[in-house]
């Protein structure tokens, strides 16, 4: 049987992972995946995970099931976090899944099983796993035009225009901040007027926040999300603490469910359970319980807030220093990677350019022109800046 399958498309971020690992050379670089590196290229575990850990070494009695929807503890901590001070927040109710991953499966799922016929928007370009799970859920999958190839911004008129199209068989998937790939973001003001455009034509907003707090702050990174959550009745989250808590490997996320009034919340929440039984069944704990530890403590969670707005700010500081150096060097061609949110920047380099950083000057980036401004460290800053330099004279 296996003889007949063909072989597997690679993905094209892990991949390059692991031709970067192979690499010999001692001055390689990594801006190609999508994880944030302090400026020793170490992938810390944050202080208050470790806390929480010590704490969860301490004190856990089993290693017993929890239930289908993870821990419930956590579930709320994570409307709390994304809707405290929403009427949304009373309306909500939220599934643990493995990741965001699993939750954007999960709510694609349960998309299909409520309409067959939905298609889901999709930023062009957005995250490359996106159009694979939806299309794995059977839905249709559409772009809707996002990013301005010229100014590196969000073409607004573009994707209003074409967002207006949209009727009550679309759900439009949204980044909540930090777009991957482009970095470029959306305004409190666009929030307001895609808000606007669901209630009059009936779409369904579907977020995608996998980035929380590493764009401007946890407040300003949440606040589009908040308003379109309290100005609508229906809306679906997918929310992921592999980045802000730094969980990656232990696959922590969750599926916020937001209704008309809670029993429809509930209902749907009821449908996912029977998905997630059907597949994965139960999520993995760890990570979960070492969130809702630290949500639930004051003094942890103050812990976590502070390294999480340290390495935001690490993150900003690359940004204007990558910038200041190009302009300082008579290069003027990169200036929006200062204005540009969370770890990934959209350069607008080919894919012979971001071959020429890789083959010349060992700069790995995704192929599509990403770049991981959170995987650089102050002191390639220069080397960085000659290799871009370089490959558009
Ligand atoms: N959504 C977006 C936009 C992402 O960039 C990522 C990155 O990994 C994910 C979802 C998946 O995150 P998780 O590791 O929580 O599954
Ligand atoms: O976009 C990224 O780099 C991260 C990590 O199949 C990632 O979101 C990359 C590829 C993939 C899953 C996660």
């Amino acid at each position: 049987m296996f003889t007949q399958l063909s072989a597997a498309q690679p993905d094209p971020i892990l991949s390059l992972s692991l031709i970067y690992n192979a690499d010999q050379r001692e001055n390689k670089m990594d801006l190609g995946i999508g994880v944030y590196r302090n400026n020793h290229g170490q992938t810390p575990i944050m202080t208050a995970i470790s806390q929480a850990e010590t704490r969860l070494l301490q004190t856990q009695t089993t290693k017993s099931y929890v239930g289908l929807a993870g821990s419930e503890v956590f579930n709320q901590a994570m409307i709390d976090l994304l809707l405290a001070n929403t009427s949304a927040h009373s309306r909500t109710v939220g599934v643990q899944t493995p990741g965001a991953s699993g939750a954007l499966r999960m709510l694609a799922d349960l998309l299909h099983v409520a309409n067959a016929n939905t298609t889901v928007w999709l930023t062009d370009p957005s995250y490359v796993n996106h159009k694979p799970v939806m299309e794995a859920a059977g839905l249709k999958v559409k772009f809707y035009p996002y990013f301005d190839r010229v100014t590196k911004q969000v073409n607004t008129d573009a994707m209003l225009s074409a967002l207006a199209q949209a009727g009550s068989n679309d759900v439009v998937l949204l980044h909540g901040c930090c777009h991957n790939p482009t970095g470029a973001d959306i305004s409190l003001e666009d929030w307001q007027a895609i808000t606007a455009l669901a209630n009059k034509n009936g779409f369904m907003p579907f977020v995608d926040m996998a980035y929380l707090g590493f764009g401007d702050s946890l407040e300003q990174d949440g606040a589009g999300l908040k308003f379109m959550a309290d100005n609508i009745e229906e809306m679906m989250i997918a929310t992921s603490c592999s980045k802000n808590f730094g969980l990656y490997r232990e696959r922590t996320g969750a599926a916020l469910l937001v209704g008309g009034n809670i029993s429809d919340a509930q209902k749907a929440k009821g449908r996912i359970l029977t998905l997630a039984r059907a597949s994965y069944t139960m999520p993995p704990d760890h990570g979960a319980a070492l969130v809702a530890d630290i949500l639930t403590d004051s003094a942890l969670t103050a812990v976590w807030k502070q390294e999480l707005t340290m390495m935001q700010q690490r993150i900003i500081g690359l940004r204007q220093r990558l910038v200041q150096t190009l302009t300082a060097k008579g290069c003027d061609q990169f200036t929006f990677i200062a204005d540009h949110k969370g770890m990934f920047s959209m350069t607008g380099l080919s894919p012979e350019q971001i071959m020429r950083l890789r083959d010349e000057f060992a700069i790995y980036a995704v192929g599509d022109g990403r770049v991981n401004i959170a995987g650089l460290q102050e002191q390639q800053i220069d080397y960085l800046a000659d290799a871009l330099i370089a490959v558009t004279q």
